[in-house]
């Protein structure tokens, strides 16, 4: 976490997810949006959930990320405590390489939604540019800086493909 307020939480059911959910770390701090990284598990640690979501709101956090593997429950039960919006991170690492945790993940019954992105290190940093637009709807200094990454990302794709 950076000494600024942190506005999204990463939260992840293993310390082993950290090496994945890293790349939300890592896309929010280019973007200069704080973040408070924990190591929560829905099954493991149930308590230590409840007490993070129960002051998420009043600590100034604005969005979570959820980063979770295997019958990835994480952001499902997040979503249940908190009106905060949940983006949730399928993770790789199963004998079904994400895909049970995809479907965990995505498959929300009616009435309390995850936003759920791709497996892996690409979903963790679409959830982290999602986070940003979120942010970017009432703080233009965000606004800015997401429309600053999306052009240099264009501007840094070659019109043709390299040759060896
Ligand atoms: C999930 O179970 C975690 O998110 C992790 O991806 C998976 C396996 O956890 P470990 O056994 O590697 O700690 O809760």
């Amino acid at each position: 976490m950076s000494e600024e307020r942190a506005r999204v939480a990463i939260i992840m059911g293993s310390p082993n997810d950290w090496k994945v959910m890293e790349a939300a770390e890592k896309m929010l701090g280019e973007l200069e949006i704080a973040s408070d990284a924990r190591v929560i598990s829905a099954h493991r640690t149930p308590a230590r959930l409840l007490a993070y979501l129960e002051q998420a709101e009043q600590q100034g956090l604005e969005v979570v990320i959820a980063g979770a593997g295997m019958a990835a429950h994480l952001a499902g039960v997040t979503a249940a405590h908190t009106q905060l919006p949940v983006l949730g991170v399928p993770l790789p690492g199963s004998d079904l390489n994400g895909l049970d945790a995809l479907l965990a993940t995505v498959q929300m019954p009616g009435g309390i939604p995850v936003a759920t992105f791709a497996i892996g290190k690409a979903g963790a940093k679409n959830a982290a540019l999602f986070a940003a637009a979120i942010l970017a709807l009432k703080d233009p200094a965000v606004a800015e800086r997401l429309a600053k990454f999306r052009e240099s990302q264009t501007a840094g794709v070659p019109e043709r493909p390299p040759r060896d």
